[in-house]
């Protein structure tokens, strides 16, 4: 049956048949947590967010709203269907019996936290202590899609508890440096711990029948395997990309198109032993045009490579940062029609195009792309 406006169903089974229904962030009372162990680990060394924390100055959460709008604007006009999340007060500290952070992150960005796989929309663990409640943001709309479909299953991941038996105390360090990061990331020695099962939903990707998930600093192997008893009709994959110093997210790094190609980071490439699955059913991996700006904007978490962070509207169709001139020229020789969508100054708060959205219908059918 085809997808109609007037009734809401849940259904998304990989990263690029055509989007119907799409959920996209706000910026509303967006915070800078204080110091906390994963999140430390991964604001860069050299950036301008280093020691300073609370809410992020207003100016630039309503411009970073207005991007926001206008991309959820323009997606309607395309006959999409979009929804906003209903931002909580991230003022609040975080506290459980096990830990205690003075303030929270905010309600972006969607894709870190919501994984849908088919019918069901799951809410990540999440790895920071900021993040631990931010599922609330999206609890209005779970409500709504549990009323209207009655295939929609809403599942969420088991609480972690999040002391400080989660993390590496070697990461607590101000000063590591690329050079032991990378050496590190190489010994896939992350800063979380195998403590307990650990997963942000914006680690994984879908395809079909697979789901690819990247071991890194917000997802630790007890995680994966957390998803792969969750999904026993899926197959799950562990991947690694050793030459990223702060791996957290993989769709900066890794980003299926259509079916058969993917881009790939070519500062983050993916070893030769984890290509064969693709490689070997015909799927090519190409490195994806250098980013054009050469920092990130100010009290940004995120790397210059959200230029590859786009969102595929259907296989022939890609929303790209309007700035993102290089990326928009390397999708076009690709066969894509591109979209440019202003949304640099909202990167600081927490992503790009694929972050600041999250998955509520796409067309087709759980596939398998790799028999
Ligand atoms: N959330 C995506 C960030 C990845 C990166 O900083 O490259």
């Amino acid at each position: 049956m085809s997808w109609s406006a007037d009734k809401t169903e849940v259904k998304s089974w990989n990263e690029w048949d055509t989007l119907r229904h799409v959920i996209v962030g706000r910026a509303d009372d967006c915070h800078i947590p204080p110091e906390e162990p994963a999140l430390d680990a991964k604001v860069p060394e050299d950036s301008d967010m280093r020691g300073q924390w609370g809410r992020r100055p207003q100016e630039t959460i309503d411009r970073a709203n207005e991007l926001l709008d206008n991309f959820a604007g323009m997606l309607e006009k395309r006959g999409l269907r979009v929804d906003r999340p209903t931002s909580i007060d991230h003022s609040v500290p975080a506290t459980t019996p096990d830990f205690h952070t003075e303030s929270q992150f905010g309600c972006m960005p969607p894709r870190d936290v919501l994984l849908t796989v088919g019918h069901e929309m799951l809410e990540a663990t999440m790895s920071y202590r900021c993040r631990w409640f931010e599922y609330l943001n999206y609890r209005p709309l779970m409500q709504q899609y549990f009323n209207e479909d009655p295939k929609f299953r809403h599942e969420s991941a088991p609480k972690p508890r999040l002391t400080d038996a989660d993390y590496h105390p070697d990461y607590l360090s101000e000063k590591i440096g690329d050079a032991k990061r990378l050496e590190w990331a190489e010994q896939k020695f992350f800063v979380t711990t195998e403590e307990e099962p650990l997963f942000d939903a914006a680690d994984v990707l879908r395809f079909g029948k697979d789901l690819v998930v990247q071991h890194g600093f917000t997802t630790n192997l007890k995680g994966i395997e957390w998803l792969r008893r969750h999904f026993p009709d899926h197959r799950v994959h562990t991947v690694n990309f050793p030459g990223d110093p702060y791996p957290i997210h993989i769709d900066a790094t890794f980003t299926p198109l259509r079916p058969g190609l993917i881009l790939n980071n070519p500062q983050r490439r993916l070893p030769e032993d984890q290509r064969k699955m693709f490689e070997g059913n015909d799927w090519e991996i190409v490195d994806s045009a250098q980013p054009a700006h050469n920092t990130p904007p100010p009290l940004c978490y995120s790397s210059t490579w959200l230029s590859m962070n786009v969102l595929v509207l259907d296989p022939k169709t890609v929303c790209v940062e309007k700035s993102e001139v290089y990326q928009a020229e390397q999708m076009d020789k690709l066969g894509m029609e591109v979209v440019e969508v202003e949304l640099r100054d909202a990167y600081a708060f927490g992503g790009g195009l694929h972050c600041c959205t999250a998955d509520v219908y796409r067309d087709g059918e759980c596939e398998d792309y790799f028999p």
